[in-house]
């Protein structure tokens, strides 16, 4: 009965696949018409490969025509829309994401079902869209969903680079670096769209020319060099497939595919050199979490996106803005266009933009910095000093010219303006938020000039946002208080719930007589009746440990590792770095392991610690953590002392795919970085989403995410926020943790032997020299007993089994806030002003 009423539910929302003629018999015709015609192969000849771009060539058929209609309406109405610049889009894979936002997996499935094929197993076929690092990248992907999803106009613009993040092997424990080619053998969701190119231009020199008329002085930018971007378009997909918006990537070409005239000299090869210079801009996405490389190539990137998208989005304004007498109407740019800065990496946008108003539209500085500041607005992601990037004036001067003297002049007229206004001759505060540091080498602060550039800045979760105003920007917020706030982070929960924990999805639906929760999220609250419910207990945890059985094989299959799935399964996925705290997980499995071999009847939950990360590969610590965990793991996990009480895995290649496998069957999620340092986080509510306990600290969107599922169903511990500040300023001192505790102690110098790797003393011991004599940054000591306090309760938490499914189910159940479309809506009603557009 509530079955019915639910599949009832689920057809009758606002988007019925059948309507589209799309049944399953239209659906398989399509797919073998598209092996046939597009793929040019029959059906025993074809590999899944090719069964599997069929697929998306038919699924394409309906995707192009919503795409079409979408920009049709669009340009038709000239609706404001909003540009959100990234240099990072981790989109992972589509063809799911695709078919459930189509409302056509079931029809699919069974359509390749008839066809022999598994629509899962075609799935796997699809290489990921590693174009992104980490939480920014993917967020950008999570937030052009919701845009997409919400009827918004949106068009997303980033880089469309030919190695996305590397592939990440794992050998003797180490991690060795491949490269990630995505679409080698072609991708099915982009298309090419060479009547948008675009051209821009670098180096050379600004010449003044001195006007005999008005004496007045022009500036003329000669570049030394100019490159063609080429605009890639991957539609996007809205859930109920209304809106399809885009995002286009931009590659980087040659302007010429190589010079004739050089050729013809007999000057082939350096033809060629150049080719290969303009097309490195887009070879590879940079592998750094948060710090910078500096490298002018990155700037060159930065510039080159940034500069195709406004020309982009100018070439779409003129052609509704363009006057009769040929003239541009530039009155009603900040109300048609805003952009979205997705932290400092297009920061150079804003100088660009009153580039081209002031030199090439004629407008003076004052009309054209009105209409700037207006249309751009910034996202911190972290406080991170290491993060906050910095250019070389030198490098300026050579890659941007113009652009420095613009900067040179933003800053002249804010430090005498603004500036002067609120702190009059302070020089001290002048120094601090001049657009450019003096020192020896000087430099261009980029996340200076977004305040001054911007109308709004926002930070990513509550407690990040009120530690961006108050003590990254505190001046900038005495001279512009209303331009902070906050907007905390959000996923989409069609990718982090319907698709990659399908059963769950289904139990919500059924029991609530309808699927409305994939929008509005906070409607899974009206199951709270049900946390206590033994029927539902039973369901809920029963999909779990399916998760968990399907997670084992792929650890089995990736590692040859085998784990219990009735072991707690718990898990820490994220870029490694010192303050998202790997190491301290560590140092607690090697006590717990310690503890077991001390007492081998010690009477313990069997625990499966496991862990996916990426390392940036010039960080030296980050790999040395990695290979600790490997070794420390291949140790314990080949122990036979510890009856597999413990096991460890580390899984290789974490990447949005693999997240899709983990997510669904974590017991434990863990979010352990220290207070102050994780500006929101991302992971922890995908983690909570699917029934994850936190074991976390009083950091980023933790705090927020423990409001609304209640700290008693998680595991809080450490120092908060301003107990790491009074730590720190009172002069913290690792080796008081060190001596005093016999456990961190008994760790430590397990790593100073060859304990875990038999023949190589002091292979791990960098790690405990980071922590004593090193002084520790992120205090990891100082947090330990208070974490291995919340392991015990955690552990007595999952000893009483309805305990913990109630605990599991209202973490789930209570993510409403947490679902991307609501910090769309936040974007919209503090920072955008957009209206929703439906496309009919
Ligand atoms: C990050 C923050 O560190 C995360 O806490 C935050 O959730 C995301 C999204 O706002 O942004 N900032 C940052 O530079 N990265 C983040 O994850 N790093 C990477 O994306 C690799």
């Amino acid at each position: 009965m509530a079955n019915k009423k639910a599949a009832n539910a689920a057809s009758a929302s606002s988007f019925d696949s059948a309507s589209l003629n799309y049944t399953k018999e239209d659906f398989k015709a399509k797919i073998v018409h598209h092996l046939h015609s597009t793929l040019g192969t029959s059906e025993n000849k074809a590999t899944k490969q090719s069964w599997w771009k069929a697929t998306c060539a038919a699924v394409n058929e309906l995707v192009y025509e919503r795409l079409t209609q979408t920009q049709q309406t669009h340009a038709n109405k000239d609706t404001r829309a909003v540009h959100y610049l990234s240099a990072e889009f981790l989109m992972g894979r589509l063809t799911a994401n695709n078919l459930h936002n189509l409302h056509l997996f079931n029809v699919c499935s069974d359509a390749l079902k008839d066809l022999g094929i598994n629509l899962t197993d075609l799935c796997e076929e699809e290489p990921d869209m590693a174009l992104g690092n980490g939480g920014l990248g993917r967020l950008a992907a999570c937030f052009i969903d919701s845009l997409a999803t919400l009827n918004l106009p949106a068009l997303g613009y980033g880089i469309h680079y030919e190695n996305g993040l590397f592939r990440q092997e794992i050998h003797n424990g180490r991690q060795i670096e491949r490269p990630d080619s995505w679409r080698e053998y072609g991708n099915p969701w982009e298309i090419c769209r060479p009547e948008s190119i675009q051209e821009v231009a670098l180096g050379g020199y600004v010449e003044t020319i001195y006007s005999e008329k008005d004496g007045s002085l022009k500036k003329v930018w000669h570049p030394a060099q100019k490159i063609k971007g080429v605009p890639w378009d991957i539609p996007v997909v809205g859930y109920n497939g209304t809106t399809v918006n885009i995002l286009r990537l931009w590659e980087s070409k040659a302007p010429e595919s190589f010079d004739w005239d050089v050729f013809n000299a007999g000057g082939y090869v350096d033809a060629q050199a150049e080719k290969a210079r303009a097309e490195t801009i887009s070879k590879v996405l940079y592998p750094n979490d948060s710090t910078e490389a500096g490298k002018i190539l990155r700037l060159v990137q930065q510039y080159f996106f940034s500069a195709c998208s406004l020309k982009d989005i100018l070439r779409r304004y003129k052609r509704a803005h363009t006057l009769a007498s040929g003239k541009v109407d530039y009155s009603e740019f900040a109300n048609k266009i805003a952009v979205q800065l997705n932290d400092t990496h297009p920061t150079i946008a804003i100088p660009e933009l009153m580039r081209i108003f002031v030199d090439e539209e004629g407008l003076g500085w004052e009309e054209a910095w009105n209409i700037c500041y207006k249309v751009f607005s910034y996202t911190n992601h972290t406080l991170l000093p290491e993060a906050l990037e910095k250019w070389p004036v030198y490098i300026f001067e050579r890659v941007l010219p113009r652009h420095l003297e613009i900067i040179y002049e933003i800053n002249r007229r804010f430090l005498e303006g603004e500036c002067e206004r609120v702190f009059p001759g302070n020089d001290f505060i002048k120094a601090k938020l001049s657009l450019i540091e003096e020192g020896s080498t000087r430099m261009v602060r980029m996340g200076n000039l977004c305040v001054v550039g911007s109308h709004k800045v926002n930070g990513v979760a509550a407690i990040h946002s009120k530690l961006v105003k108050e003590d990254l920007f505190p001046e900038y917020a005495q001279i512009w208080n209303d331009k902070f706030c906050n907007v905390t982070n959000g996923v989409t929960p069609r990718r982090w719930m319907l698709s990659c924990n399908p059963e769950l999805a289904k139990l919500y639906t059924e029991t609530l007589g309808s699927d409305e929760w994939v929008t509005k999220l906070d409607k899974l609250k009206d199951l709270k009746k049900y946390a206590d419910n033994a029927d539902f207990q039973k369901k809920f945890m029963a999909i779990k440990h399916a998760n968990k059985v399907k997670l084992a094989t792929v650890i089995k299959a990736e590692t040859g590792i085998e784990v219990d799935p009735n072991a707690l399964f718990d898990i820490q996925i994220k870029r490694l770095h010192e303050y998202k705290r790997q190491q301290l997980n560590l140092l607690y499995i090697l006590a717990l392991y310690r503890r077991v071999l001390e007492n081998p009847d010690l009477e313990m939950t069997p625990h499966v610690f496991i862990f996916g990360s990426k390392a940036a590969p010039g960080y030296k610590m980050a790999k040395d953590i990695i290979y600790a965990i490997n070794k420390v793991g291949e140790r314990i996990n080949n122990d036979a002392r510890i009856k597999g009480k413990i096991k460890v895995v580390f899984m290789p290649n974490y990447r949005v795919s693999l997240a899709e496998k983990l997510i669904p069957a974590a017991d434990v999620s863990q979010q352990i970085s220290t207070a102050g340092y994780e500006a929101s986080g991302t992971g922890n509510m995908k983690l909570a989403m699917n029934g994850a306990i936190t074991l976390g600290t009083m950091d980023g969107a933790n705090i927020e995410i423990v409001e609304e599922a209640g700290e008693e169903n998680n595991a809080i511990f450490g120092l908060s926020v301003d107990e790491v500040k009074s730590v720190k300023a009172n002069g913290y001192n690792p080796w008081d943790y060190y001596n005093r505790d016999h456990e961190i102690k008994k760790a430590l110098d397990w790593l100073d032997s060859d304990y875990f790797t038999p023949g190589f003393p002091g292979e791990l011991a960098g790690i405990k020299r980071a922590l004593l004599e090193g002084g520790d940054t992120y205090l990891a000591l100082a947090d330990f007993r208070s974490y291995s306090d919340a392991h015990a309760r955690l552990e007595k938490m999952y000893a009483n089994k309805k305990g913990w499914a109630k605990s599991a189910i209202l973490n789930s159940i209570t993510m409403g806030k947490f679902n991307s479309d609501r910090s769309i809506q936040d974007y919209v009603d503090q920072v955008w002003s957009l209206e929703t557009c439906l496309v009919k």
